[in-house]
């Protein structure tokens, strides 16, 4: 279609479920190029009804979803199968383009003042809605971020809306600067827009259910899903700015093994380079990189180097000479080197965008790989830059300049335009130049990259951290929200800097912090190094043992987490999980911002308030609730009042699920021979059963794309749990099964037909712990 102005409108049903909506100011798409959409997948273009009027074009498809076009004043509806409004245009405010400044800009009514709003990747705003808020997308390095500082280092302009139970997902596919007035200005709509580029926005239906779950099911299809990582990269990653000499990385470690304290992985930060120099090491601090990495390898100890954009200039230094040599750099508009301070002093920067410069940064990689490093975490490519002379004053954190002009030329794949359009695809593109190198170069093992910068679509090529936080409460409490709505923005590896990145926590901030986190998604410790140690075992022996059993309860959990990254990658569910996400019915979860879900069947109620020993818990209605630790029954759909001693983090499993732990290990190098327990969370209705599934592989590489893998398929009734196995693989043996929430001693229980004799009952605990056999098939209790 074109308007009256000769803007260029296309309405289609991109798939069954999603509506997509393009308005081009001046009468031409662009070219399909989106770095934000998954263009590995195939798309079937859904059976479209048109029809039309004087006055309306109207589109429907198979589920009676119908699109309702306005033609004079130009307005876009969108109704359900039954009638009712998903999405509409706010008459009084038609959708606006300025064909001078390029600005576009559109307005939809509200449903209601207390429609809510999620998901729009990583945002430091407290409250789990972001309705009545103001947001900006436009990435920035913000260190030490105050509590509602905006934008910072992510854009996702993705966003849910949730009224009386019915969700509606809206992506607005345009990487320029963004904005979204959630209701600000006027309780009665909500606005978004852009600096430049097309109005491309899906609208995901939410299908028959209109559920949050069916809206990221699409959105996740449409910019892609995170592939399984290796198991190593769930366990702890403990990091400082940074770890060393040599010798210092080596006490850490050791550090852990000595307490028997759990962890993974160690990061170096931007002190191991020889001047800062990326692909380089600091020989004097480091001086034989590959022996550390195979000792600390040898004790269960993976490497992470940091790496940043910013190449030195320096004629003598290999990947400058090179890089300068074959036009990998972003130059100024005059044709010269961009160039910027940063740490390294004058730096190049590669242009990310371009496919040549990607491939080549990506080669870069070999010399680490070769001396055995095993992931890579990408800092300061929102890009960042320090403020030169050459800017203006005055200096600040969070200084608009401190990244390049915005005329600053890019290679676009093809498409070149200006840092306008491509500022907030640098570091996701940094991200997938490292992980497509790292695959090229290794390719029988899963990549692992945790970056700072990201887009819409990043969560295809890494996990991601919050980046500059501070340890304080506040801080801590904020860690849920951002977490929580940047899962449901389709990333599911998350995580943020336990303790705060600046300044030092109390111990019992660290612990409460460590609490709250450990069964997040990305469990890393991480800190400034201008303050004390705080390892978890700093603060003094009665919060070492606190700490350690923190990071043993993680441990005990990779089963589980590691079955839903599975999940996560087939079907695009998150990990983490906000409550109003799983239980969209229950209106009381819709602005619940200190609690999380972790997959179906595990609430957490971390402790965020310093001293608190007692707090409110609210359970949401559809489902019913064990105490993991006392295994009493907890009424759902009102606050209780628990005790939260400072040993321990709140966790609630839902009745009929089974919940597969493992016994505590030092590291995931252990897992093979760690025996699973199978905690079945008893109470489930007479006739009703329940399916779930423990899903069990190497943990690296991909074998497990052929036959190397198993599912222990389980199926839940009152009185029975039946095993089935599926795939080829050899899995952690399942040792025990585990009844919590048990109040009586079984009458009788049988495995695969015979009477057990041999089992532990704890009545205080309501628990029953029965050893298995191998390999068996079903396992009856009687009560
Ligand atoms: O300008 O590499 O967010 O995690 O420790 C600071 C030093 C650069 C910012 C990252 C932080 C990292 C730090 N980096």
């Amino acid at each position: 279609m074109e308007t009256s102005s000769r803007a260029k409108v296309l309405i289609e049903f991109f798939d069954v479920d999603i509506v997509r909506i393009r308005v081009a100011p001046g009468g031409a798409f662009e070219r399909n190029i989106s770095y934000a959409i998954d263009h590995s997948r195939d798309r079937k273009t859904p059976a479209v009804k048109v029809s039309q009027t004087r006055s309306e074009i109207i589109l429907s498809n198979q589920h009676g979803t119908k699109v309702v076009i306005r033609k004079i004043p130009f307005s876009i509806k969108i109704l359900d199968e039954s009638g009712r409004t998903i999405l509409e245009d706010d008459p009084r405010h038609p959708t606006l383009f300025d064909k001078s400044t390029g600005e576009i800009q559109t307005t939809k009514l509200r449903k209601s003042e207390i429609e809510t709003y999620y998901g729009f990747g990583e945002k430091a705003f407290t409250g789990m809605s972001r309705h009545g808020q103001y947001i900006v997308n436009w990435n920035t390095d913000t260190f030490s971020y105050a509590i509602g500082t905006d934008p910072i280092y992510q854009s996702i302009p993705f966003f849910y809306a949730l009224y009386d139970g019915k969700t509606y997902g809206l992506y607005f596919n345009n990487t320029f600067r963004t904005y979204f007035d959630m209701g600000k200005t006027s309780p009665e709509r909500y606005i978004f827009g852009a600096d430049g580029g097309e109005l491309d926005y899906f609208v995901f239906t939410g299908g028959r259910e209109r559920s949050p779950r069916k809206v990221l099911e699409d959105y996740a299809n449409l910019t892609g899903k995170t592939p399984l990582p290796p198991m190593w990269a769930l366990g702890n990653h403990q990091s400082r700015w940074s770890y060393f000499p040599e010798s210092r990385v080596r006490e850490i470690a050791e550090g852990f093994r000595s307490r028997r304290i759990p962890a993974d992985v160690i990061h170096l930060d931007i002190d191991y380079m020889d001047g800062y120099r990326v692909f380089t090491w600091d020989k004097e601090r480091f001086p034989n990189p590959p022996r550390m990495i195979s000792d600390l390898k040898n004790d269960g100890f993976k490497t992470v180097l940091i790496i940043d954009p910013g190449v030195k200039v320096d004629e003598k230094y290999g990947v400058y000479a090179d890089g300068k040599k074959i036009g990998m750099f972003v130059k100024n508009p005059d044709g010269s080197e961009l160039q910027r301070d940063v740490w390294p002093k004058a730096s190049a920067f590669p242009d990310f965008t371009d496919q040549k410069a990607r491939l080549w940064f990506g080669d870069q990689f070999k010399k680490h790989l070769d001396e055995g490093v095993a992931g890579f975490w990408t800092d300061m490519n929102e890009p960042a830059t320090f403020m030169t002379e050459k800017t203006e004053k005055p200096e600040s954190n969070h200084h608009p300049a401190k990244t390049f002009p915005i005329n600053t030329p890019h290679a676009g794949d093809g498409f070149p335009d200006t840092h306008r359009r491509y500022h907030n695809l640098y570091g996701m593109q940094m991200a997938r130049s490292t992980f497509e190198g790292v695959k090229k170069l290794a390719p029988d093992k899963r990549p692992f990259v945790l970056t700072r910068a990201g887009f819409a679509g990043v969560q295809r090529y890494s996990a991601v951290w919050t980046g500059d936080n501070y340890a304080s409460w506040d801080h801590l409490a904020l860690s849920i929200p951002m977490l929580a709505n940047l899962s449901v923005s389709g990333v599911p590896f998350v995580g943020c800097d336990v303790g705060g990145f600046n300044e030092m926590p109390s111990g019992e901030l660290y612990a409460r912090w460590l609490q709250a986190a450990a069964l997040t998604p990305f469990l890393r410790s991480h800190s400034v190094g201008w303050v004390k140690n705080k390892e978890p075992w700093e603060f003094g022996d009665e919060f070492t043992r606190i700490n350690r059993a923190t990071i043993e309860l993680r441990y005990q959990f990779l089963p589980y987490f590691y079955t839903l990254f599975r999940e996560h990658e087939l079907t695009g569910q998150p990990v983490m999980r906000p409550l109003w996400y799983q239980y969209p019915n229950d209106k009381q979860t819709y602005l619940i911002d200190d609690e999380y879900m972790v997959g179906n069947d595990i609430l957490v109620a971390p402790v965020v308030k310093q001293g608190m020993t007692t707090r409110g818990i609210y359970l949401p209605l559809g489902a019913e609730w064990i105490d993991w630790w006392t295994g009493e029954k907890i009424e759902s759909g009102k606050i209780h009042y628990l005790q939260t001693p400072i040993d321990r983090l709140p966790i609630f499993a839902r009745v009929g699920s089974v919940i597969p732990t493992q016994l505590v290990i030092q590291h995931t190098g252990e897992m093979p021979s760690a025996n699973i327990t199978l905690n079945v969370i008893v109470g489930i209705s007479p006739g009703k059963t329940e399916n779930t599934v423990l899903y069990q592989d190497a943990g690296e590489g991909y074998g497990y794309k052929s036959n190397e893998w198993r599912e222990v398929k389980i199926e839940h009734q009152r009185d029975r749990l039946k095993i089935n196995y599926a795939g080829n693989f050899s899995g952690q043996k399942l040792r025990y099964i585990q009844a919590i929430g048990i109040r009586q001693k079984p009458r009788e229980i049988r495995i695969d037909g015979q009477p057990v004799q041999t089992f532990e009952f704890d009545k205080v605990l309501n628990r029953l712990k029965i050893e298995l056999p191998e390999q068996l098939k079903e396992i009856s209790l009687v009560y």
